[in-house]
């Protein structure tokens, strides 16, 4: 079907009306779509999945990279651009579109680079065949995730101890599948989790872990220095790992860094080192989203402000070590072994 603009795309998927979509991404995504009006949109799991990474019915940088790559496959089986001008166009645009649906994300952008790269250095004129590169570039980038949250689980498992007290942050499924595997190897631990405001995250992490058969404490985000002392160790997820070897994770995390500091607790982050950031060697700060406010407060007093940043910065003096598909590592090192491990995440930013 051929849609004049982005508001017809939205009344005939899965956003009912216009209204229905945050302004915000109506208006990030409706500016893409005029300047091509009167084309056939880009597959519609382009903008599915853009909307639903930006309205946070995919939570999590792992979940985000994986349905942003859902999208690109979908993306290459529907295509109806006729030549290789076109469809590079068409991938481009599509990697516009999902780079802007979430700032802070590095691991999808990662993600998105790599197949479009793949596409780029391919000599082929033929749609058919550039598709079938983006294919098999998603599913390697896939396996290679797979692989990494395997290793990590394996490594972070020998780290907790039988009767430990496990303290978490939000919800990262790279902790939680790390903290099952804890468990099917038989150690018994607890874990305290905070709910994680605005929006409740860590709820999903209590749900996970009840599940698992994991003894589960969850206490306001507030109540997180309080609680420093009864913990054994911190595991917390990361959205992003900057050159310097800081962490980017939900906003909180870094006063969780402070308490666990000065507790003395063990502070891991756990996380793929595709999660870092190239920009960030050449100068780039992480760029930090900034949610709605109406997460912190629906109706709030007129004129009152509302800050409601997404994620905090760890610095990586407070990090005892990033728990990663090449082992536990001092954040010191992380740039080195990027271009060891992942030389091409450094070949073309941007
Ligand atoms: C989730 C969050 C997670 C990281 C890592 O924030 O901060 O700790 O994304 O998750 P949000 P994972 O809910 O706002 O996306 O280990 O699953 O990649």
């Amino acid at each position: 079907m051929w849609f004049e603009n982005f508001s017809d795309w939205c009344v005939s998927s899965s956003c009912k009306t216009e209204g229905d979509v945050s302004p915000k991404v109506y208006t990030r995504f409706a500016d893409k779509r005029h300047q091509h009006s009167l084309v056939k949109p880009l597959s519609e799991s382009i903008y599915t999945a853009a909307t639903n990474i930006q309205r946070l019915e995919v939570q999590g940088a792992r979940n985000v990279a994986i349905a942003a790559i859902k999208a690109m496959q979908d993306l290459a089986r529907e295509t109806e651009t006729k030549n290789r001008q076109a469809f590079l166009s068409e991938l481009l645009e599509a990697k516009a579109i999902l780079f802007s649906s979430r700032e802070t994300e590095p691991l999808m952008r990662n993600a998105v680079r790599w197949i479009t790269n793949r596409v780029e250095r391919s000599a082929s004129a033929k749609v058919q065949e550039l598709a079938k590169i983006v294919s098999s570039a998603s599913q390697q980038f896939l396996e290679m995730l797979e692989g990494s949250k395997e290793r990590i689980a394996e490594i972070g498992a020998r780290r907790v101890r039988n009767d430990s007290v496990i303290f978490t942050h939000c919800h990262s499924s790279t902790v939680t599948h790390l903290l099952k595997r804890a468990k099917l190897d038989g150690t018994s631990f607890e874990v305290i989790c905070t709910e994680s405001r605005p929006v409740f995250q860590g709820r999903i992490t209590a749900k996970e872990l009840l599940d698992l058969g994991v003894k589960t404490t969850l206490i306001v985000d507030s109540a997180a220095r309080f609680l420093m002392n009864s913990a054994d160790l911190v595991f917390v997820g990361a959205d992003a790992i900057t050159s310097e070897g800081n962490v980017l994770n939900k906003i909180g995390t870094s006063m969780i860094a402070l308490a666990a500091h000065e507790a003395r607790t063990p502070f891991y982050v756990v996380s793929e080192l595709l999660k870092f950031d190239p920009e960030t060697v050449y100068g780039d700060y992480e760029k930090i989203e900034e949610r709605d406010s109406d997460e912190v407060w629906r109706s709030p007093p007129k004129s009152l402000i509302i800050k409601n940043p997404a994620f905090d910065v760890t610095r990586r003096n407070f990090i005892h070590g990033i728990i990663c598909e090449e082992g536990i590592l001092s954040p010191h090192a992380v740039t080195e072994v990027m271009h060891r491990k992942y030389p091409w995440v450094f070949e073309q930013p941007g």
